[in-house]
């Protein structure tokens, strides 16, 4: 209640008072005076209990409205933070669909897991051809470098920028009898040996390089009475998993060691676990290697290393040179082919 209100109060009693006064010895009108008051001051005291009553209301519903104010601040902080959840959202939707663009027969989740070349737990996926973020050894010094095929891990390679120029990466090497090349499937597929001495770097490994970018192929051999000759093909090609990494492609061959490869396009990978020769034997097991044998082989450059020279018909073989020569020294190479 203000101070206005209350003065004006107090002004009408003490008038009333003075009336009261002067009426008192006037018993005539007493009860006339009593009630005069009475009417005079009741409206006013009405006036009063109504007016606490509303300022009550009214603190009541500011009460309320600084509660709803508190309400929609935290409402507006909510709605923040689930723009950002969905900005967060929306920006792993497009990296997640850019995954899939680039490889598009495997599931953003599971990629980092079928591409794990190192464990040799990946099958060979549908990959880019001409793919431009695929590194390789050109421009690259002579030692182990770390190869990357997109959406695939790197994994080392040794490349070769001594034997014949710069740019290749080594596939193959033998040049002594420490490691065994007669091995199954899975040892071929994943790839095994030493990146510094004998090696097959690996048939998955092999189809992803040869299909992102076209590669060409060089062999060098040595032979154990120390020539050493050479047949470069050019374009090498397998395929992948699901056919067995048949042998594509091996392009036009040129080199004095001539060529024992072209006819083994179109025969897939054999190794003695794994028969997909085209004889009724198997070949893989009969010559101690893994190949790309069809009835049985005219070249065979993972058969066993021979430290002397005694002829064997299970050792490393490229019968367009010689079919009775023995190698000291076997290297095979790719490089991409650069236009
Ligand atoms: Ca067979």
């Amino acid at each position: 209640m203000n101070l206005k209100l209350l003065s004006f109060l107090l002004i009408l009693v003490h008038n009333c008072f003075t009336f009261d006064l002067q009426c008192a010895n006037d018993k005539a009108i007493e009860n006339q005076c009593s009630l005069y008051c009475y009417q005079a001051v009741k409206p006013l005291l009405q006036f009063v209990t109504g007016a606490q009553e509303k300022e009550l209301e009214f603190f009541k519903l500011t009460e309320t409205i600084r509660k709803l104010n508190e309400d929609k601040a935290a409402l507006a902080i909510q709605l923040e933070n689930k723009n950002k959840e969905l900005e967060l959202h929306r920006e792993s939707l497009i990296s997640c669909k850019l995954n899939m663009e680039n490889v598009k027969a495997t599931q953003c989740t599971d990629a980092t897991q079928k591409f794990d070349l190192r464990n040799g737990n990946t099958y060979s996926v549908k990959i880019q051809e001409n793919n431009s973020n695929m590194s390789s050894c050109l421009d690259k010094k002579a030692g182990i470098h770390e190869m990357t095929v997109s959406y695939v891990q790197t994994f080392p390679v040794y490349c070769d920028s001594e034997l014949i120029g710069s740019g290749w990466t080594v596939i193959q090497r033998r040049k002594d009898a420490s490691e065994s090349f007669n091995r199954g499937w899975t040892d071929y597929r994943r790839g095994f040996g030493n990146l510094e001495n004998n090696f097959f770097i690996g048939l998955e490994k092999l189809y992803l390089l040869t299909n992102q970018k076209p590669h060409e192929l060089y062999i060098y051999l040595q032979s154990s009475d120390n020539e050493v000759r050479h047949v470069q093909y050019s374009l090498f090609k397998i395929a992948d998993e699901s056919e067995n990494y048949k042998l594509l492609s091996v392009g036009n061959p040129s080199g004095n060691a001539e060529d024992s490869m072209a006819v083994h396009v179109g025969m897939m990978f054999s190794t003695y676990d794994r028969d997909n020769d085209k004889s009724s034997d198997n070949c893989a097991f009969e010559w101690n290697s893994g190949w790309w044998f069809s009835a049985c082989y005219h070249g065979n450059l993972n058969g066993i290393y021979k430290d002397n020279v005694t002829n064997l018909e299970n050792g490393i073989r490229w019968n367009s040179w010689d079919s009775k020569k023995e190698f000291t020294f076997v290297q095979m190479m790719i490089r991409p082919i650069v236009n």
